[in-house]
């Protein structure tokens, strides 16, 4: 059957259409817009004086400068703390253009409109800021010291600080438990900062007809980015639309909303009665977007003889940058998913949120994962290291059991829900991993190593997303859903579950995402859950309309609904495949407003059912139309688990790192498309071989990020990314009615922690820090030797 496509690898649909530049990016758009752009504080930390404008007044082109006094008081305000939490007791954001005070470089300062992009940036080149310089917080020690403060009002320059505790189920905390244990270790992990790097950086294009706004907006959330416009700019909802384009990446750094872009361009097009755009230049997106991962955690932990952890204690300090849009997100996920597959006796973690003058930190793939995956597999291969056991035997020791699910970690979750593990099983997990690369029959040899890492990781957070459905009668469906789309290949897999649900060929599927004329109520693309939370909503409108469609069916075939399936696009009575009709008829029939396109959709009329005269034409109870829209809401995240395993070489004379094999098993539940979560995965595995090797942001005593482009900031090529060989086991979740888990982080999330292990095997020294470059290799050899 042509429709049962859950599970099927069908080809991306979107494809045929991005990879022949037939793609509609935001810079595609609007192109006889003005354009906008801006002057960004070159200095880390400094107080404005003065903004002397007069010098740009000339510049040819030039429509309109603005600062921060410029803007009326509504859309001058700090922008929103958009994830609020009790342990943030000094939460700050940024105002749309610096009011008086400047903490990173590249904050915006003054907004210029002109003609074109050239006119709007030499006016920036001419506008002239005085600024009084402040001495710069940067690096997570100096920060702490608070000798200097970020904003004058935080002392210590700690936003945040939290401490999650879990008793033994004796009663002990995990600080006495470390003590009363046979064997401790003490170390400390340093994981510097790194950042999404989509090909297409943020961008927005706003136009005014007068009466109404219209957004586009390099977003992965733009429903919300509709609902800040429209406060921001005092706009009833319904006046204001955001769309999505495509979208070339966004991997979290497109969550935030709003950007500060995103409320001055909207006012200044309606101020002005002008289409305006801009799109962020890559310097840009290194200096004046967010960054993430940049941490230092000191670990104790305390073990038995077959290494079971008894006592688990991890203190994280956490550089949040200047401001802290998204709430401390980020420092409470590593907090509480780096227990991992595990059994932990007693732990206790606590975290700071520091502020420094560097760019504000916002979720990138992974959010906090990796650095908490980084901690608890650093763990499990030292305790293996000091008992001489084989890596995957402590670990195996600490594993959850298949048995044990639903299972308890007894902690909050980022969505302040308990953080309750739905379904998994980690031994067999691991048994697969070791077959894929071959771990028992490993030969050790100097210079070459393998290595391990586990994760779990809860998906599909809520609170919700909507599905709409509509069959049209000319026999096709068209479907959409709030949440964006950033190349996740929803125009596909959404697809694969209407088909299924509907029975209907996905050649005549369409799918619309991101766009709030076609669905308004919607959270947005990240944390790895759109396949759970739309997924499940589409297939939920999907049984909606299906339920109508064999309502009416049954009524013209005078047939029972409980009788009759769908197949190929036609409802028919089940065995009896003459006694039928099609669903572009039907859709004709749920509308009594006949209107046929063609002579299949005429014939509906021969049918009387609906047409009783003792019947109202639109049945009680039904609406009119071939469509339906639901919700779904899950009760809590669905934990998704993977492992890998790589094996490395290391040069002896340049230290230089080459993954020679990498491994992956995952489970993200029933999989859809499994090609597709295949190339999530790959995706993911490069980002994480960046994050493992290469990429760091290099912020000097000045707090300059003197790397801030591709020039410097090393990213892995293709010839760096190795071929992933990945298999798949699928444990369905019980929560949500298609089994699923989500699938799109889970790449890049333990690869650090695989890549430090393999190179501690191959060298025999530890690896304490990500990333590792050759000659940070070469100097703990040096070290070593001595
Ligand atoms: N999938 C599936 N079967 C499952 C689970 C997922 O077939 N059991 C499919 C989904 O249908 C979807 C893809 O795998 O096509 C990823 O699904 P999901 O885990 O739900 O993740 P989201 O769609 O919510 O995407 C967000 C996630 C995140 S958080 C980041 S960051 C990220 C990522 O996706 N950014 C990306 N992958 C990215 N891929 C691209 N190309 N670009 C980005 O910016």
């Amino acid at each position: 059957m042509t429709t049962r496509l859950f599970g099927e690898s069908v080809a991306r649909r979107e494809d045929p259409r991005l990879l022949t530049g037939q793609g509609r990016y935001l810079d595609d758009l609007g192109g006889d817009a003005l354009a906008a752009a801006f002057v960004r504080s070159p200095h880390a930390h400094a107080r404005i004086r003065d903004i002397d404008v007069g010098p740009a007044l000339d510049v040819p082109g030039l429509v309109a400068i603005y600062t921060w006094e410029d803007l009326p008081e509504r859309v001058g305000r700090a922008l929103p703390l958009l994830i609020p939490h009790p342990a943030l007791t000094h939460g700050r954001t940024a105002y749309p253009l610096a009011r008086d005070v400047v903490r990173h470089v590249g904050e915006p300062v003054v907004m210029v409109v002109a003609a074109d992009r050239y006119a709007a940036e030499d006016a920036c080149a001419l506008i002239e800021v005085d600024y009084e310089l402040l001495k710069p917080v940067v690096g997570l020690e100096e920060a702490v010291q608070g000798a200097q403060l970020v904003h004058e009002d935080v002392p210590g320059n700690i936003g945040a600080h939290l401490v999650q505790e879990v008793a033994a189920a004796d009663g002990r905390g995990a600080r006495e438990a470390i003590e009363t244990a046979p064997h401790t270790l003490a170390f400390r992990l340093d994981i510097e900062r790194s950042a999404s790097m989509p090909l297409e950086g943020r961008g927005v294009y706003a136009r005014w007809d007068g009466s109404d706004l219209r957004v586009y907006s390099s977003t992965q959330t733009s429903t919300s980015v509709r609902m800040a416009v429209a406060a921001a700019l005092g706009l009833p909802l319904p006046k204001v639309e955001v769309i999505a384009p495509d979208v070339g990446g966004g991997f979290g750094v497109k969550i935030v909303h709003p950007w500060p872009e995103e409320i001055v361009i909207p006012w200044a097009a309606m101020t002005l009665g002008r289409e305006i755009k801009w799109t962020e230049d890559r310097r840009e997106h290194f200096i004046a977007s967010a960054h993430e991962r940049g941490q230092v955690q000191y670990v104790r932990v305390g073990f038995d003889d077959d290494g079971r952890v008894l006592g688990l204690d991890v203190t994280i300090l956490h550089d949040h940058g200047a401001y802290t849009p998204y709430g401390i997100i980020v420092p409470i996920v590593t907090s509480t998913q780096l227990l991992g597959p595990y059994k932990i006796g007693a732990y206790r973690v606590e975290f700071s949120a520091v502020y420094t003058n560097t760019v504000q930190v916002t979720p990138y793939r992974g959010a906090g994962r990796p650095q908490g995956v980084f901690c608890m597999e650093r763990t499990m291969d030292k305790i293996a290291r000091y008992l001489g056991k084989d890596r995957t035997e402590v670990r195996s020791a600490n594993f959850i059991q298949p048995g044990e699910f639903p299972y308890d970690q007894r902690m909050t979750f980022q969505d302040g829900r308990p953080l309750i593990y739905d379904s998994g099983n980690y031994p067999e997990m691991l048994r697969m991993v070791k077959e894929l690369i071959g771990w028992d029959d490993f030969e050790p040899a100097p210079g070459r190593g393998i290595g391990i890492g586990c994760y779990v990781e809860g998906t599909g957070v809520g609170p919700y997303e909507g599905g709409h459905v509509q069959v049209t009668s000319d026999g096709r469906v068209h479907v959409s859903t709030g949440l964006t789309s950033q190349g996740q290949g929803h125009e596909t897999v959404f697809a694969q579950i209407a088909a299924t649900e509907l029975g209907v060929p996905i050649e005549r599927i369409s799918v619309v995402t991101g766009d709030t004329r076609r669905f308004g109520y919607a959270v947005g693309t990240f944390a790895s859950r759109a396949a759970v939370v739309s997924g499940n909503a589409i297939a939920l409108a999907c049984r909606k309309v299906r339920d109508k469609a064999l309502r009416i069916a049954a009524d013209a075939l005078e047939a029972d609904p409980s009788d009759l399936q769908i197949t190929d696009g036609v409802v028919h009575v089940a065995g009896a495949p003459t006694a039928s009709i099609p669903l572009s008829t039907v859709a004709v029939l749920a509308n009594p407003l006949r209107y046929a396109f063609d002579d299949e959709a005429a014939k509906a009329t021969q049918f009387s059912g609906t047409a009783s005269p003792d019947r109202p034409p639109v049945a009680e109870g039904e609406e009119p139309g071939l469509e339906g829209r639901d919700y779904y809401s899950p009760i809590r995240s669905t934990f998704a688990a993977g492992m890998h395993a790589a094996v490395v070489e290391t040069d002896p004379d340049t230290a230089e790192i080459r993954i020679v094999r990498y491994a992956v098993v995952h489970d993200c539940g029933r999989l859809i498309n499994p090609m597709i979560v295949e190339g999530q995965i790959h995706g993911g595995v490069a980002q994480g071989v960046g994050g493992a090797l290469y990429e760091r942001m290099v912020y000097d005593a000045h707090g300059q990020l003197v790397n801030a482009s591709f020039m410097d900031f090393l990213m892995p090529y293709a010839t760096e990314v190795p071929r992933v060989e990945t298999a798949h086991l699928e444990t369905p979740s019980p929560l949500n009615p298609l089994g699923i888990k989500g699938a799109g982080e889970a790449g890049v999330i333990p690869v650090s922690a695989v890549i430090a292990s393999a190179i501690e095997d191959a060298e025999g020294i530890e690896i304490d820090r990500m990333p590792i470059s050759p000659s940070e290799l070469f100097g703990l050899r040096s070290a070593h030797a001595r």
